[in-house]
């Protein structure tokens, strides 16, 4: 289902003139209005009249997110404060925060994007949409909710945190539509289940919206299984909006890029090269259409590939495959690069294993060692220890097969693992 079919289907060379257009004017404005991109220019010899369509993108410099903290907390914005109506921030595991100004334009724009992305999932304004995204400075919260609106969703503003009143709430409020991260979907179904809440029975949820942290085709597949729904894949970082910057239609084949408003590449994380069509590596945007901090070629540090070709449900905006993870969040492992979701995929391929699982990185001596604690489901709890080392051997070789490396899983008791509130942790470092 469309909320803008105008822009939503607009053909490949209409969508590339648009952007070209979008680009050369986003361009000049920053030269105007940015010291910061001014100087950048200036450092490479460019003017914004050698922009003259996507072509000449590659030309522009990279802005990354050391950018953001470097000119903390207003630095890289273009407008003064008196046109802002709103800031939020990411959270950062280390120092200061990102922060991320709106002006009423584009808080619009980011309404629009969100108002796409509910209604390519199927859902209308019959829909009761519960958000369980944290409110405040994270972009969740307040990107679906704005977006739910304008759609016309009766929305119910959950915010994060306190598991039995939203299983109260979605019972007797009659949501549909849930919005929140997976692993928080995957905690929901848990709950319900110790509760003795039956999602096919006690509840009328018909569709999920999660992402804010990657996940797997198994473990959609699991949560679909546990909350009766259908789960949608939405995408989107603050500093280039929030959530909505991609979505998956109904066809499921790779979320949608909103590419009249945000331009995507896929570059090689090392070197900055672009890559083709079909080739993996780090997803760069730029802003097409922002006032308040409008960016050049973000590097997202997010891995994926783009495709390009028409979509079944009439959108040729180009589709991101699931992210695979961060370019940082690579383990090398005794020379071997995994990434976190590998293993996920492994891992709940296997019935016995629960959805909850903790990578640990040690160093002994010179070498890396992974460990991979896992969850058992509590059928298996009862079965007798030899099954349970039969299991271990069976996980083991499954993601020694996948991966090409050899680790060491720990299997533990249900529930043991911490669930985190918001974006799930998965790994734990504890090399220097
Ligand atoms: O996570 C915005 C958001 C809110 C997206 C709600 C979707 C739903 P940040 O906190 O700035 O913004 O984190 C952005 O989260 O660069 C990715 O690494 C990761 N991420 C976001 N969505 C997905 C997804 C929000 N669907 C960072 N799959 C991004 C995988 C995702 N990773």
């Amino acid at each position: 289902m469309y909320w803008n079919r105008k822009a939503e289907t607009l053909k490949p060379g209409e969508l590339r003139r648009l952007q070209g257009k979008r680009l050369k004017k986003v361009t000049k404005y920053v030269y105007r209005n940015s010291g910061f991109y001014k100087k950048k220019f200036r450092d490479l010899g460019l003017k914004p009249g050698d922009i003259r369509g996507v072509e000449d993108l590659g030309r522009l410099p990279f802005t990354r997110k050391s950018d953001l903290r470097d000119n903390y907390p207003y630095g890289l914005f273009c407008t003064g404060l008196e046109s802002i109506v709103r800031v939020h921030a990411s959270s950062g595991t280390t120092g200061k925060p990102t922060v991320v100004g709106y002006t009423g334009n584009d808080i619009e724009l980011w309404t629009e994007v969100m108002a796409r992305s509910i209604m390519a999932t199927g859902s209308t304004r019959k829909d009761v949409l519960h958000v369980a995204y944290g409110y405040g400075l994270f972009t969740g919260g307040l990107g679906l909710h704005y977006g739910g609106e304008r759609v016309g969703c009766t929305v119910i503003p959950a915010s994060g945190g306190n598991t039995a009143r939203h299983l109260l709430l979605m019972q007797d409020l009659g949501s549909t539509v849930l919005a929140c991260t997976p692993s928080y979907a995957v905690y929901l179904a848990e709950y319900a289940e110790k509760e003795g809440i039956d999602p096919r029975e006690d509840l009328r949820l018909r569709v999920g919206v999660f992402g804010a942290e990657p996940w797997s085709e198994p473990m959609r597949k699991r949560i679909e299984d546990a909350l009766d729904l259908k789960a949608y894949d939405i995408y989107g970082l603050s500093e280039i909006v929030g959530p909505g910057v991609a979505q998956e239609c109904e066809e499921q084949c790779g979320a949608h890029i909103w590419s009249d408003h945000f331009l995507p590449e896929i570059v090689d994380p090392e070197t900055g090269e672009q890559l083709g069509e079909g080739e993996e590596g780090e997803l760069v945007f730029t802003t097409l259409t922002k006032d308040g901090i409008p960016l050049l070629r973000y590097r997202t540090g997010d891995r994926t590939i783009l495709e390009y070709d028409k979509c079944s449900c009439g959108r040729y905006h180009p589709r991101m495959i699931k992210v695979r993870g961060r370019v940082d969040d690579m383990l090398i492992i005794r020379g071997v690069n995994v990434f976190p979701s590998q293993i996920e995929h492994v891992l709940l391929r296997i019935p016995e294993v629960g959805s909850h699982y903790l990578l640990v990185v040690e160093r002994e001596g010179p070498l890396d060692v992974l460990t991979v604690k896992v969850e058992v489901t509590e059928d298996v709890i009862s079965d007798r220890v030899r099954d349970l080392m039969k299991l271990e051997e069976n996980i083991k070789s499954s993601i020694s097969q996948a991966l090409g490396i050899k680790v060491d899983v720990e299997l533990v008791e249900p529930f043991t693992l911490e669930r985190s509130k918001g974006k799930a942790v998965r790994l734990k470092d504890l090399r220097e």
